[in-house]
C-alpha cells in the first residue's frame, strides 16, 4: 500500500455531530501529522459552521464529493451508523484509508457487504472506532493477560453505566449501541469469539423512560470456554462509569475504579466521576486517532478491522434477538477471510 507522504495528512470528517465535532477539534488541536481538509454533513449550515473554524477546510453535504477532493487523503466516518455502509463503499472507490466510528454498520448483513467489498479491494483500508483498545487501563489489562501470569481467563465482569440516555434511545440500542463496546472488549482481551448471548431483564429503574428496558444484564459465552457478563445501565444518574474485572485461574485484575484523584475534606473523602464517554475516554480517543494518522502516513492499516466490526454486529444482532425473545441465541459468523487472519 502506497505511503501517504503528505504532511499533514488531509482528513475528511464525515458527520459533524457530537463525535464528529470532537474529532475535528482533536485532529486540529491534539493530533500531530493531520489536518481537517473537509467536513461533511447533511446539515449544510452545521458543516459550514464547523468548516469556518478550520483554516483551509471545505464544507460538503455529499461524502462522495469530499472524497474526490484533491486535498483529502483519508476519511474519518462519524455519521450515524445507517449511513456508514455507503460512505465506506465510496471510500473504497477512491481507495482511501478510513477510520469508521462504531458501529461499522448497524447489522451483520451490511457489515458483511462491507467486508466482501474490502476483500475485493485486496488490502485493508478500514480501522473501526473501538476506542477502548486505546484506553490506558484496558491496554494494561490486555498486556497483563498476555503475560499468562494470571492463567487462563475464566470470566469477565463488565459494568457499563451512563448517567442518562438520550430521548431517542431504545431498549435494543442498549445492546447495539452500548454493549457493542463490550463485544469488542471481550474478543480483544480474551482472544475468543463470542458464541452465544442471553439477556436478563431486571425490573426497569424508575429513572428510566417508561418504554425503556434499563438496566439489562447480558451474558456471553465464548469459544474459549469463558463466561462474560455485562451490566448495562444507561440511566444510573450518578455519572459515566465503565469497569471490567477479569477472573483467571491464578488471580484477578480490575480496571475502571477511576481513583485518579482522591480528596479528603471536612471529614469526608471522595473523587469525581466523568459525566459522558467523551470525557471518560478523551485520552483513548486521542491515542486512537494519533495511532490511525501515524499508521496511515506509513501506508499501513492497524487496529480493529472490518472483521471485528462484522463480528460485533453479528453478536449485537443476536443480543437484540435474545432481549426481544427472552431466549439464549447462538452467534453465527461466516468463515474469517484470509485478509483478516
Ligand atoms: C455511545 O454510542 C457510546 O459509544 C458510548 O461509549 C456508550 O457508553 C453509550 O452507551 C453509547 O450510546
Amino acid at each position: 500500500m502506497a505511503m501517504n507522504p503528505r504532511d499533514p495528512l488531509g482528513v475528511a470528517v464525515v458527520g459533524t455531530g457530537k463525535m464528529g465535532a470532537d474529532h475535528v477539534r482533536r485532529i486540529q488541536d491534539v493530533v500531530n501529522g493531520a489536518r481537517v481538509s473537509a467536513v461533511v454533513d447533511v446539515d449544510a449550515e452545521r458543516a459550514k459552521r464547523i468548516a469556518s473554524g478550520v483554516d483551509g477546510c471545505t464544507a460538503y453535504t455529499d461524502p462522495a464529493a469530499a472524497m474526490a477532493a484533491a486535498d483529502v487523503d483519508a476519511v474519518l466516518i462519524a455519521s450515524p451508523g445507517p449511513a456508514h455502509e455507503a460512505a465506506l463503499l465510496t471510500a473504497f472507490e477512491h481507495d482511501l484509508p478510513v477510520l469508521c466510528e462504531k458501529p461499522l454498520t448497524p447489522d451483520a448483513a451490511s457489515a458483511l457487504r462491507v467486508m466482501e467489498a474490502e476483500v475485493r479491494l485486496g488490502h485493508r483500508r478500514v480501522q473501526v472506532g473501538f476506542m477502548r483498545r486505546y484506553d490506558a487501563e484496558y491496554m494494561k489489562l490486555k498486556s497483563l493477560l498476555g503475560t499468562g501470569q494470571l492463567g487462563r481467563p475464566l470470566m469477565l465482569h463488565n459494568r457499563h453505566r451512563n448517567a442518562a440516555s438520550p430521548p431517542f434511545f431504545t431498549s435494543s440500542m442498549l445492546i447495539s449501541d452500548s454493549v457493542a463496546h463490550e463485544t469488542d472488549v471481550t474478543r480483544w482481551l480474551l482472544g475468543h469469539e463470542i458464541t452465544a448471548v442471553q439477556v436478563l431483564r431486571p425490573r426497569p429503574s424508575a429513572s428510566a423512560p417508561d418504554d425503556l428496558q434499563d438496566p439489562q444484564f447480558v451474558v456471553f459465552e465464548t469459544d474459549g470456554g469463558a463466561i462474560v457478563d455485562v451490566e448495562m445501565f444507561v440511566n444510573c444518574g450518578f455519572g459515566y462509569q465503565v469497569q471490567a474485572e477479569v477472573v483467571c485461574e491464578r488471580g484477578t485484575a480490575r480496571i475502571g475504579d477511576g481513583h485518579a484523584m482522591v480528596t479528603n475534606m471536612a471529614g469526608r473523602w471522595g473523587g469525581t466521576i466523568a459525566q459522558d464517554f467523551v470525557e471518560r475516554f478523551a485520552d483513548a480517543y486521542d491515542r486512537e486517532i494519533q495511532t490511525w494518522v501515524d499508521a496511515t502516513r506509513r501506508g499501513e492499516v492497524t487496529g480493529p478491522s472490518v472483521w471485528d466490526g462484522y463480528a460485533a454486529a453479528a453478536v449485537c444482532e443476536a443480543g437484540v434477538r435474545a432481549l426481544e425473545d427472552g431466549v439464549r441465541v447462538e452467534v453465527e459468523l461466516v468463515e474469517r477471510p484470509e485478509l483478516y487472519l
